[in-house]
């Protein structure tokens, strides 16, 4: 018929690369951008399947977030916003690879029956493009149009370069029936921000002269072009941006970023000694992960790294006050969701506060899935990946009490406290981990605490910690339980982990295969550096 026919043509003008393997990985595929197009081709194919059979628009983003700049890769946004449904991995993993156009439409139309997927009628699909600001994005997107208009009724909108998360704020707010363009993106956001701004209460505006300026490390990517354009939007913020990726500033990811930040715990390029003290911010290639830092003076830029957990703790903390202030009676569920790479200390502080928290294992899929079933979530990675959702239910609850509050006490601290937690619900990307949003979040909370970054670093004291990567022949030889902590597979490697984590104070130790890379990641932490140090390298030596 003719969509096969249609497809065997297409196909055929994206061969896969030979004698490589390519899988989904944690969060889509991620290569050498020279090996990508057949596989952009076909995941074009699969959202336009995925847009046909949920009938709402689907996302496709071209981007390899941290990873170098020869690297490239692809993210996919489920109508809701957020990951593509794991249910689809297996096939996206299947026609990766398959080895030529009859295999490939052989395993389209296998799935497109098992699914019910009703092609070739009068449905039509939309999926949005995005790309980050990678060189290769460009030839790759075309592949990802021509995958998409080889299913008949199916088109594709590009949407232009944009950090992961705006695209997936588009397909949510489409989804949704509201505008989405970029600038809505910008109004939505900054006009949040000035309303949470508008109920820091009167007699403390003095302490908004504690909050100096901000920089911000874009890695040289979106993220930094971005931020300028929305910083426009953001008066109560003086924030300088470095490592836009302006001609002459520097690579791409290249000792910049939040990923190079929080792994190396050492300043970006770009800045010095002389920022000393001074409250740093540094998002990842594709916006999507934020921490922040400051410069230890006299340290050779050595840096008081603030990370996704302690984002986590502030964002909680803040919420759990303004819940408790504007709610007495009514019982709100609010969770907290890490990994097993979140700091120790950070869960016995988040515990301390009397919250729930649970784990899952690492990669946003999991974590946002497990936050959705609070009526306010909150998840973070250590990497800086994180963002809070907000129920439905809990969110009706909420107008209803802000009106009811409106009639008996205007103006009241309750009252301001509900008009608060609203306004973080729609400041705060719900789609996915977004970097800009959280950042504004971040900096309104600081604001109304009249924090510094070290009053914030405060908190509590991280306990020391080392990861280091092993590389191996094979990293799914080792199989994983209970959210990461736990080895299955190899027998026997459990137990010698427990024997050498056991011989350090506060020890703590776990291994895992990599979702993006080649290797088997070691995360040790312990009391001393040199202890976590240490118990880091012995658990290595068991994985070799
Ligand atoms: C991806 C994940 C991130 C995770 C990281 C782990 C998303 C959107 N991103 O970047 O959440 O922390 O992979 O990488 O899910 P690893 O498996 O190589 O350690
Ligand atoms: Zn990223």
């Amino acid at each position: 018929d003719k969509q096969r026919s249609i497809l065997i043509e297409s196909a055929s003008r994206f061969p896969p690369p030979q004698g490589v393997k390519i899988s989904y990985g944690t969060s889509g595929f991620r290569a050498d951008a020279s090996i990508l197009s057949s596989t952009v081709y076909r995941v074009g194919i699969l959202t336009a399947l995925r847009s046909i059979q949920t009938q709402s628009v689907i996302g496709l983003m071209i981007t390899a977030s941290h990873n170098q700049v020869s690297d490239n890769g692809i993210k996919i946004a489920d109508p809701s916003g957020g990951m593509l449904t794991q249910d689809w991995e297996p096939f996206a993993d299947s026609i990766a690879n398959a080895a030529n156009p009859e295999d490939l439409v052989l395993l389209i139309n296998e799935f497109i029956k098992k699914e019910h997927i009703p092609i070739g009628g009068v449905q039509s699909a939309e999926i949005f493009l995005g790309r980050d600001t990678r060189p290769s994005g460009e030839s790759l997107l075309e592949a990802a149009k021509q995958g998409i208009s080889s299913i008949v009724g199916a088109i594709a909108t590009d949407m232009g370069i944009l950090t992961t998360p705006q695209l997936h704020w588009m397909v949510r707010s489409k989804n949704k029936g509201t505008k989405v363009s970029e600038s809505s993106y910008f109004e939505q956001f900054s006009n949040s921000f000035r309303c949470l701004m508008d109920l820091i209460p009167r007699e403390d505006t003095s302490s908004s002269k504690i909050v100096e300026n901000l920089i911000v490390d874009g890695a040289n990517g979106v993220g930094g072009e971005k931020l300028e354009e929305l910083k426009k939007l953001v008066k109560d913020l003086v924030i300088e941006v470095r490592n836009s990726g302006k001609e002459g500033e520097g690579t791409l990811n290249e000792r910049v970023g939040a990923d190079f930040v929080q792994k190396e715990k050492v300043a970006p390029l770009g800045f010095s000694e002389d920022d000393a003290g001074i409250r740093c911010a540094s998002l990842d290639g594709d916006a999507d992960r934020l921490v922040y830092f400051y410069i230890v003076p006299n340290s050779n830029k050595k840096i008081d790294l603030v990370d996704g957990d302690k984002i986590l703790s502030l964002f909680a903390l803040f919420i759990k006050q303004q819940l408790s202030v504007s709610n007495k009676d009514h019982p709100i569920k609010l969770g907290v969701v890490q990994t097993a790479y979140a700091n120790g200390a950070s869960t016995d502080y988040l515990k301390n506060l009397g919250l729930e928290v649970v784990f899952t294992p690492t990669g946003v899929k999991y974590l946002h899935e497990k936050a959705a079933e609070y009526d306010i979530g909150i998840y973070f990675e250590a990497n800086g990946h994180g963002t809070i959702l907000f129920s439905e239910h809990f969110i009706s609850w909420l107008e209803r009490r802000i009106n009811e509050l409106a009639s008996t006490s205007e103006g009241s601290e309750q009252h301001k406290a509900a008009l608060r937690l609203l306004a973080i619900s729609n400041l705060i990307n719900q789609a996915v981990g977004d970097a800009l949003s959280g950042l504004l979040l971040v900096e309104a909370i600081l604001l109304y605490n009249g924090w510094s970054i070290q009053r914030w670093n405060e908190l509590y004291q991280d306990l020391p910690s080392r990861q280091l990567k092993v590389k191996v022949a094979d990293r799914n030889a080792v199989t994983t339980a209970n959210a990461e902590t736990v080895v299955v597979k190899p027998s026997g490697l459990q137990e010698a982990i427990n024997i050498e984590f056991a011989k350090f104070p506060q020890g703590r130790s776990f291994i895992r295969p990599s979702g993006t890379e080649d290797v088997i990641r070691v995360y040790a932490e312990a009391s001393s550096q040199e202890a976590a140090d240490n118990l880091a390298k012995s658990v290595a030596e068991h994985v070799d």
